[in-house]
């Protein structure tokens, strides 16, 4: 890659030096709320899916796009003044998609620093004219840092690639004659230490060994820094009095089901409020009126992971309506499950029951696409783990797209939400700035994936180096200084911003060395025994496993899940006795580790989550075949040898566990209505 940096733009370091002040006093509350955009009667909603102009600024700096202000015209008409080169001309551009796969250009696939994202909307005329209306810009994923103008106004910055960020945009679009507005994104998917994921960009300088200006992205972490807009933009309408958020938690008293909620309005300070519980049959259960109260449910249905029940997943429906002394009203329907989680020293409880995940990991990723959401793949993805047994997975490396998450409340998929804490291994990474960011990370992830009852627990990071001195006080639980904010750390902040959930972070750090276990909730391990070291032994892998499991336990007195384990195979590949990458060898390895989990799992293991649901792309490197290789699927979703394995595995487990309830109605999953 040649260029002399790769940095962001001035207006981005300045933006980031002007939160300085406000991170550094860890005043993180976040301003409003982060609702899906959901139609109802007083809102509407406009995806802006489909082929966006698309320019990536391969000039030496980066800057061009800046320094020509691409934004203030449309990019198609941006010419570059005398003597400029020009950046090149504008592509087709899906949205959503990662950017990196969809053209031949090698350069694009591996491309550092500013794309240029930009499209026209249609806009109805009330949306234009109606001044007791607003219009909302919402960006559900840009990576990594992105910048955004509407007809060439600059409306709004966020940093971080996997969650939403919005900008009211009302005033620009009714400020005039106006039926269209020109979005512009320019997104960075630079990382550096203080970003999540962390890199760092590495200057080659030697100039006998590499073109002038040549510099990589380097990153501590094993998948493929896809970039673009890898989910919908949406522009979305409320009235200009409206419900902003909306927080529930669920608690049960014998057979009574409570559904607190909190909803914040904006707009006006003189509003009524009713809220209603609906179950499944469209019958109202509960109601209440006032901005905060409890929905109490005699009867209640509980919600249920899959396989633990016959009706899992149960979900009501809670419609807040608000409305003003005139004319304005706003609705909002948020589904709700009714359960409980809890931990105690050797069992996680779903409702008081023993759940045991018997799951994946998996990514946001696919050939063409990268990361970029597709409706097919993960209908696909659930289907493939229905048929698997799986009842479970994490979010690993980072927050999957809300569509995904509803999925798992509606098919009763138990969901470990991870944020991109992936890759802190560098001690400056461990430091002020990036705990700030991180702080503000798992605020911003919170505020999103709160009222989801499919997450139980919350991850804020895996692998991190957590022997590392610094370690111990990023991941702290205890508050050091009563009453100041500024003094909580990443558990005992996300705790504080969610006291309903458990908190923990994946570790590979040896038990007697990490700084950060003594502050989770529950245990989450890694390894890789017989793989990435001890390699094609796979006699090792029993007592490693059992000595890695007692050590822990004893310990931390926590219950303890394999957050990982696995072998790459390359379909296809077979070799008896086993070798290395062949099928036969991912299996052998896996029915190791599955001898110890049989014994463990009476003890105080809770959980068994594999090392990938499907092969993914990562940098390449000598020790990765065009991507890492551990899925029990390929990346086109074929099984490997190693899926029926698990698949028996997963029923049995399930069958073994499986508890009956008195609530006698079955209901084929996927025949509800089902809005997003
Ligand atoms: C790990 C990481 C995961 C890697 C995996 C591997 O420990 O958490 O991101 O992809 O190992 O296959 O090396």
């Amino acid at each position: 890659m040649v260029g002399s940096q790769a940095s962001m733009s001035p207006k981005r370091s300045a933006c980031w030096v002007a939160l300085a002040p406000l991170l550094c006093s860890c005043a993180l509350a976040l301003q409003g709320g982060m609702l899906f955009p959901r139609e109802s009667p007083s809102r509407e909603v406009k995806a802006l899916d489909g082929l966006w102009r698309f320019r990536a600024d391969f000039s030496e700096n980066r800057l061009q796009g800046f320094e020509q202000q691409w934004y203030r015209q449309p990019l198609r008409e941006v010419r570059a003044p005398r003597g400029v080169p020009e950046s090149g001309p504008t592509l087709d551009m899906p949205v959503p998609s990662s950017f990196n796969d969809i053209t031949q250009e090698a350069r694009l696939r591996n491309f550092i620093g500013w794309v240029w994202y930009e499209r026209e909307a249609i806009l109805p005329q009330r949306w234009t004219q109606d001044m007791d209306m607003r219009v909302v810009l919402r960006i559900n994923s840009a990576h990594y840092y992105a910048v955004v103008w509407v007809n060439g106004i600059h409306v709004v910055e966020h940093e971080g690639g996997h969650l939403p960020f919005e900008a009211d945009i009302s005033k620009l679009v009714q400020s005039g004659p106006l039926t269209t507005c020109r979005v512009t994104i320019a997104i960075n998917n630079t990382l550096t230490p203080h970003t999540l994921p962390p890199g760092s960009i590495i200057y080659k300088a030697d100039t006998s060994m590499y073109p002038k200006g040549y510099f990589v992205q380097d990153i501590n972490f094993d998948f493929f820094n896809y970039a673009g807009l890898h989910r919908s933009v949406v522009l979305y309408t409320t009235p200009t009095t409206y419900i902003d958020d909306i927080t529930v938690t669920t608690n049960v008293e014998q057979d009574i089901g409570l559904v607190d909620y909190w909803i914040s309005v904006k707009g006006n300070e003189h509003f009524q409020l009713e809220v209603r519980l609906l179950d499944e049959d469209g019958k109202v259960v509960a109601q209440e009126t006032g901005d905060q109260g409890q929905l109490r449910v005699p009867g209640a249905n509980l919600w249920w992971p899959y396989l633990m029940h016959d009706h899992p997943a149960y979900l009501y429906s809670l419609e807040a309506r608000m409305t003003t002394a005139g004319p304005v009203s706003d609705f909002y329907t948020l589904p709700v499950g009714i359960r409980t989680v809890a931990v105690t020293e050797s069992k996680f409880l779903i409702n008081g029951k023993p759940f045991y995940f018997h799951g994946v990991n998996k990514h946001e990723d696919s050939d063409i696409r990268g990361k970029g959401f597709d409706w097919p793949l993960l209908m696909k993805d659930f289907n493939l783990l229905y048929w698997l047994g799986a009842n479970s997975f994490r979010t690993s490396h980072y927050p999957y797209s809300e569509e995904v998450l509803q999925l798992c409340d509606r098919y009763g998929i138990v969901v470990i939400d991870e944020c991109p804490g992936v890759g802190i291994v560098l001690p400056q990474s461990l430091g002020n700035e990036s705990l700030r960011h991180h702080l503000e990370v798992m605020e911003e992830l919170v505020r999103r994936d709160k009222n989801h009852p499919a997450v139980v627990m919350w991850s804020v990071a895996n692998e991190p180096s957590s022997a590392l001195k610094p370690a111990g006080y990023y991941f702290k639980r205890q508050l050091v200084g009563i009453g100041s904010l500024s003094t909580m750390t990443l558990i005992t902040h996300t705790k504080t911003l969610d006291p309903t959930r458990p908190v923990t972070f994946v570790t590979n750090t040896k038990y007697d060395a990490d700084l950060g276990a003594p502050y989770v909730d529950v245990i989450c391990v890694n390894s890789y025994f017989s793989w990435y070291h001890d390699y094609g032994h796979l006699e090792v892998i029993q007592p490693q496993l059992k000595s890695q499991f007692e050590n822990w336990y004893k310990t931390h007195k926590k219950p303890v899940i394999q957050s990982e384990y696995g072998a790459e195979a390359i379909a296809g590949f077979h070799e008896d006795p086993p070798l290395m990458f062949s099928e036969e060898y991912q299996k052998a390895l896996l029915e190791n580790y599955h001898s110890v989990f049989d014994q463990k799992r009476k003890e105080y293991m809770v959980g068994e989550l594999i090392w990938n649901f499907a092969d993914f792309m990562t940098n390449q490197t000598p020790m990765r075949v065009i991507g890492n290789k551990k899925g029990i699927f390929t990346r086109q979703r074929h099984p490997k040898n190693v899926a029926f394995i698990l698949r028996e595995r997963y029923w049995r487990i399930a069958n073994e566990t499986r508890h009956h309830h008195s609530v006698p109605r079955t209901q084929c999953l996927g025949t509800r209505p089902f809005t997003f």
